[in-house]
């Protein structure tokens, strides 16, 4: 196949796309979780001038900017809208702030009372404007090249922050109420999966290209609770977006679902899944590659250690999936010690391989 790709800049976004169609590609395309952030002194640079994480997120020149500056760089085949996954509860009305150091701090809901004081879903499109006109100038700054992605969190790992109050270890608030009264906290997961259904479909209108939903925590749920609280919500948003945009590919990253991963990825039929570092890149051709893209899954730390270690497992990876369809990313987001040329010295071993 693509033997009458386009040479140049056309054919490097189109890969990506294709590598969603299920297709095998000639050279394997790029982009990494949480590209941009902490790790570039110039994202520092807007991050320090911007004031709160959540006025980054919401001033449209701050938050256009540091999208760009990864695919600056590094020329990544794709780039991720700059955002959180928090903005939905924002935008429903529950209080979040981003304190130095310490992650998200969200006014804890615990019950159905606190759910009855949340906005109605019509908010999220409102309150989220500045987001989307950051998508719509991004479709006019970034190079034709680049595939633009549109995010959410998933249902679940956004309901451990909005009855958490907070990031914790093991989902201890979340998990105490979805086991003392699945019902009632079901209740919780339609509202934010409603709610992930509308932002997404606002990122599209406004020019996203592919979508990725991040279920950061979906591997600390037990076997049932993964099934009602992460694989159905997920069927149901690509359901409905299916409906809504036939054509734009979905990517899940149903991080840690282990045993689960196969029949997460053909019952929701998301078009990629993105694995998790602790994802045997040989058990994934041939369980998960046969239903579709995969996408992964270099441990971030090997990109702070760089060297012959970070080469030898990212070509391990090249080789075992890379005949496609397949797309290089890491395994989690990139952490803020990251040396920026470990990530330049990546870019170019992914880009140069061939299978
Ligand atoms: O001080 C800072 O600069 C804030 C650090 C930061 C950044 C750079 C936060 C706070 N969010 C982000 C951006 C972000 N978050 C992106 C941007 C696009 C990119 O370049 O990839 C994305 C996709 C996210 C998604 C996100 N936020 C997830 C899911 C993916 C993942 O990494 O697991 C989660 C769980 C969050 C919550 C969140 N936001 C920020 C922090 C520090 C956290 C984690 C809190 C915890 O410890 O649980």
């Amino acid at each position: 196949m693509s033997d009458k790709m386009a040479p140049g800049k056309e054919a490097a976004g189109k890969k990506l796309l294709r590598a969603l169609k299920g297709e095998a590609t000639e050279g394997v395309p790029i982009w990494l979780m949480r590209q941009a952030g902490r790790y570039l002194p110039e994202y520092r640079k807007v991050r320090a001038e911007a004031g709160s994480f959540l006025d980054l997120c919401y001033t449209p020149d701050f938050a256009e900017e540091v999208t760009l500056q990864p695919i600056r760089r590094y020329g990544f085949d794709a780039s991720i809208l700059f955002s959180d996954i928090l903005v939905v509860p924002d935008a429903l009305g529950q209080k979040v702030a981003f304190k130095e150091g310490e992650g998200p701090v969200l006014e804890a809901i615990t019950n159905v009372a606190g759910l009855a004081a949340l906005k109605p879903v019509e908010a999220v499109r409102e309150h989220l404007q500045p987001v989307y006109e950051v998508v719509k100038r991004l479709r006019r700054s970034l190079p034709p090249e680049t595939t633009l992605i549109g995010f959410a969190g998933a249902p679940w790992t956004v309901a451990t922050y909005v009855v958490g109050g907070r990031g914790s270890p093991d989902q201890g608030a979340a998990k105490a109420w979805a086991y003392r009264a699945p019902d009632e906290f079901q209740k919780l997961i339609d509202l934010l999966t409603d709610a992930t259904v509308e932002h997404l479909s606002a990122q599209v209108e406004a020019g996203a290209e592919v979508l990725q939903v991040f279920d950061t925590w979906a591997g600390s749920l037990p076997e049932l609770s993964f099934e009602r609280f992460a694989l159905q919500p997920m069927k149901r948003i690509r359901e409905t977006l299916k409906e809504r945009f036939p054509d734009i590919p979905v990517i899940a990253f149903p991080r840690g679902a282990g045993g689960m991963a196969a029949r997460y990825f053909r019952e929701t039929g998301v078009n990629g899944l993105s694995l998790d570092t602790g994802v045997s890149a040989l058990w994934a051709r041939e369980h998960l590659q046969p239903l579709g893209c995969v996408q992964g899954n270099l441990d971030p730390l090997l990109l702070v250690a760089g060297g012959a270690e970070m080469r030898r497992q990212a070509l391990h990876i090249l080789e075992t999936l890379g005949q496609g369809p397949f797309i290089f990313n890491l395994g989690h987001g990139i952490v803020p010690q990251t040396p920026p040329e470990h990530v330049a010295e990546l870019v170019t071993l992914v880009k140069e391989w061939r299978a």
